[in-house]
C-alpha cells in the first residue's frame, strides 16, 4: 500500500477514539447508487453518534435506500416521515424522550439523540417552515441537510439549493436563480450550533457530530453530498468532486458555535481569493454544468465571492 494511504488510515484510526466509531451503523449492501455522497455522510455521522440515536427521514432518496424490514440498512431505530414534517416529528420525539426521562429517571432516556437526515428539497423548500419552527423553539435535535442539490429521488428536479447554471430536468438550460444559503438562514435563527461539512472530509463530519451531540438545543449541519446520476459524473469521482468544491471555494467549511464563527483549516486560507482553485476545475468535472455561458460563469463566481465576503466580515467583526 502507498505510504500516504497507510498514514491516512492510521490517522483515521487514531481519531476514531471509541469502539462505537469503529463499528458500522448504516450498513453496507443498501440500495444507494455507487458513489452516493449521502451514504458517506450518514455513515460518518452515525460513527460519531452511535446506535443510541433515533433517525427521522422525510421523503427523499434516504427514505428509499434504507430498504424494507428485515433487510433495512440502519442498525438503529429510524422512522420514515412525511416530506414537510422532518423537524416537527423530531421535535415531538425529543420532547417524548424528555418526558420519559422525567417519569423514569435513571433509565438514560435523556441520552438518546434525535437526528434528522433530510435532503435539500426536504430542507430548503418543503421542510423549511417546520425547521424554522424547531429552531425558534430551540428543540433538542440535530437536523442534517444532506445536499445533493436537486430532488434526486423523483428524477432530478431543481430545488432552491440547486446552484446557478446547473441543468436539471426542470432547468434544462441551466438554473437562473442562485443557491439558497440555508446555513446562513439557520445562523440567523441564533441556534447554538450551525456547521457545514463535505463528504471529502469525513473526520470533520465525525468531529462536528461528536460536538453537536454534547450541545443542548437545536443543531443544524449542512453536508455537501455529490450524486453521480444527478450531477452527471462517473461514480468513482464523488470524493474528488466534493474535495474540489472545498478547494475552489464553492463550499466553505465552517462552524458557528454560540454565535462564534470558526473556519475549517482547509477553508480558512481561502478567505484570500487568490488561494482558491479556479471554479472551472469543479464545474468541468460535472456534465450538469456543460455548455454554461461565460456570463453565467462570471455571475456564479460573483455569487460565491459574495458569500466569502459575508464570512470574512463576520470573522472581522468578531476580532474587532
Ligand atoms: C408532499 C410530497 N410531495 C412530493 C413527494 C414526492 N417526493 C418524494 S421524495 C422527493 C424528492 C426529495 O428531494 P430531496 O429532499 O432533495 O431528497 P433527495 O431525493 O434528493 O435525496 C419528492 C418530490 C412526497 N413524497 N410528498
Ligand atoms: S440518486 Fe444520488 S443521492 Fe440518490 S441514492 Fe443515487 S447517488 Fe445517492
Ligand atoms: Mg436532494
Amino acid at each position: 500500500m502507498e505510504n500516504w494511504r497507510l498514514n491516512k488510515m492510521v490517522t483515521i484510526k487514531q481519531a476514531l477514539d471509541d469502539e462505537v466509531a469503529c463499528n458500522e451503523w448504516f450498513l453496507p449492501g443498501n440500495s444507494c447508487c455507487a458513489g452516493c455522497g449521502l451514504e458517506i455522510a450518514l455513515r460518518w455521522a452515525m460513527k460519531a453518534l452511535g446506535p443510541n440515536t433515533v433517525l427521522v427521514t422525510p421523503a427523499s432518496c434516504l427514505n428509499v435506500v434504507i430498504g424494507l424490514w428485515p433487510k433495512t440498512a440502519p442498525n438503529f431505530p429510524f422512522t420514515n416521515m412525511a416530506f414537510a414534517a422532518g423537524a416537527s416529528a423530531a421535535t415531538g420525539i425529543s420532547e417524548a424522550l424528555k418526558a420519559k426521562a422525567y417519569r423514569f429517571p435513571g433509565k438514560n432516556w435523556e441520552k438518546i439523540t434525535t437526528l434528522v437526515f433530510a435532503g435539500d428539497g426536504g430542507t430548503t423548500d418543503i421542510g423549511i417552515q417546520a425547521l424554522s419552527g424547531a429552531a425558534e423553539r430551540n428543540s433538542n435535535i440535530i437536523y442534517t441537510c444532506y445536499d445533493n442539490e436537486a430532488y434526486m429521488n423523483t428524477g432530478i428536479q431543481r430545488s432552491s439549493s440547486t446552484p446557478h447554471g446547473a441543468k436539471t430536468t426542470t432547468t434544462t438550460l441551466g438554473k437562473e436563480r442562485y443557491k439558497k444559503n440555508l446555513p446562513a438562514i439557520m445562523a440567523a435563527h441564533e441556534i447554538p450550533y450551525v456547521a457545514t461539512c463535505s463528504i471529502s472530509e469525513p473526520l470533520d463530519i465525525y468531529k462536528k457530530y461528536k460536538k453537536a451531540k454534547t450541545i443542548e438545543g437545536c443543531k443544524y449541519i449542512h453536508i455537501l453530498a455529490p450524486c453521480p446520476p444527478g450531477w452527471n459524473y462517473p461514480s468513482e469521482d464523488t470524493v474528488e468532486i466534493a474535495r474540489l468544491a472545498v478547494k475552489t471555494g464553492v463550499w466553505p467549511l465552517y462552524e458557528i458555535e454560540n454565535g462564534i464563527l470558526r473556519m475549517h483549516k482547509k477553508s480558512h486560507p481561502l478567505l484570500d481569493p487568490s488561494k482558491r482553485k479556479p471554479l472551472i476545475d469543479y464545474l468541468s468535472r460535472q456534465k450538469r454544468f456543460a455548455g454554461m455561458s461565460e456570463q453565467s460563469l462570471i455571475e456564479l463566481q460573483q455569487n460565491i465571492d459574495n458569500d466569502w465576503k459575508m464570512l470574512a466580515s463576520r470573522l472581522h467583526a468578531q476580532e474587532s
